[in-house]
């Protein structure tokens, strides 16, 4: 029998459990509609801000063979226009989450009593760590504003929600963050967003590789794989059943995917992969995952999800 790799977020079901990180590729019409066409479980949007913005001046991404760097400053279409679009996208029969990355509390608000009026948006995920906007921190980062956001936003929404989280690297921030994650109502959250502020180096020119804020970036790829990793395990440990937790950070083959459920996640999202390959690294994954699934015996990702051994002392 054909492995199963669906899965359910919230009340939100996917065919496949591997889609898009918000970030590459689904900023424009096209770019959303060629995630749509192709073997994405689901599709979701670049973060959003209430209005369009250019982002920062180029370069401002860079890949090598172990990752990236970006500090793209959300450049995005604007809210109308992924509220506009998102009929367009029914046609693929597949969940559209829309990312929303306000520059501001009263902003995020303002969009998500907009998305209120939209039928076709299965699910928001309220990006609070963005890394990139100069002179904005990283919400997530801050526990006593995170929990003042999520008091307000709470209010507000109506359907599958979640927030998309920064990496953590103290076990003491992970109990501090699930501790607030438990008291509201999420759906889900998505970890990791790309490690903040890092530096890659062209050894040649004896530089940094992209311009805005002097070279310092997201860093996404294989760089970030272990942490992410990490951070799937830790709060699949800390929170309640009810928040799905979806795995995001150097996801290249089927193998990366199978890594994360086994630490615990629901679901994956691809973006350095997926702005290397083209929409048709999703196909190709998805076929890695359930040939590897078949090789273990398994028969859908329920079996194994959160399995992960610990290694005996000697
Ligand atoms: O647009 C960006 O610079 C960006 C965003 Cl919003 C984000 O959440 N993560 C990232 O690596 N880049």
């Amino acid at each position: 029998m054909k492995p199963n790799i669906s899965t359910t977020i919230g009340t939100v079901e996917l065919r496949s459990c591997i889609y898009n990180a918000s970030g590459p590729l689904c900023a424009t019409k096209e770019e959303l509609n060629n995630i749509g066409k192709s073997k994405a479980g689901a599709i979701i949007s670049k973060s959003s801000t209430e209005q369009y913005r250019e982002g920062n001046p180029k370069p401002r991404y860079f890949e090598n063979e172990l990752g990236s760097i970006n500090s793209m400053g959300l450049p995005n279409m604007g809210l109308d226009f992924y509220l506009n679009t998102s009929e367009e996208l029914i046609q693929y029969e597949k969940p559209f989450f829309l990312s929303i990355a306000g520059l501001s509390l009263e902003e995020n608000k303002k969009m998500l009593s907009k998305v209120v009026d939209n039928e076709f948006v299965s699910g928001v995920e309220l990006n609070l760590s963005c890394p990139n906007v100069l002179g904005k921190p990283q919400t997530a980062y801050d526990f006593e504003r995170t929990k003042f956001v999520l008091d307000d936003v709470c209010k507000i929404k109506d359907r599958c929600f979640g927030v998309k989280l920064p990496p953590y690297f103290d076990l003491i921030h992970f109990e501090q963050m699930a501790e607030i994650l438990n008291q509201y109502p999420l759906d889900f959250i998505t970890c990791i967003n790309s490690i903040g502020n890092g530096i890659i180096v062209d050894i040649e020119k004896e530089e940094v590789v992209i311009h805005p804020k002097g070279g310092f970036g997201g860093i996404g790829g294989d760089y970030i794989k272990p942490t992410a990793l990490a951070n799937v395990r830790k709060f699949r440990q800390l929170l309640k059943n009810e928040i799905s937790v979806i795995g995001c950070g150097g996801i290249k083959n089927g193998s990366d995917v199978f890594e994360h459920i086994l630490c615990g996640a629901s679901a994956v999202q691809v973006g350095t992969q997926l702005m290397r390959e083209g929409v048709s690294c999703f196909e190709r994954i998805e076929n890695e995952l359930i040939e590897l699934m078949k090789l273990k015996d398994y028969l859908d990702i329920n079996t194994y999800k959160g399995k992960l051994g610990v290694v005996n002392s000697m």
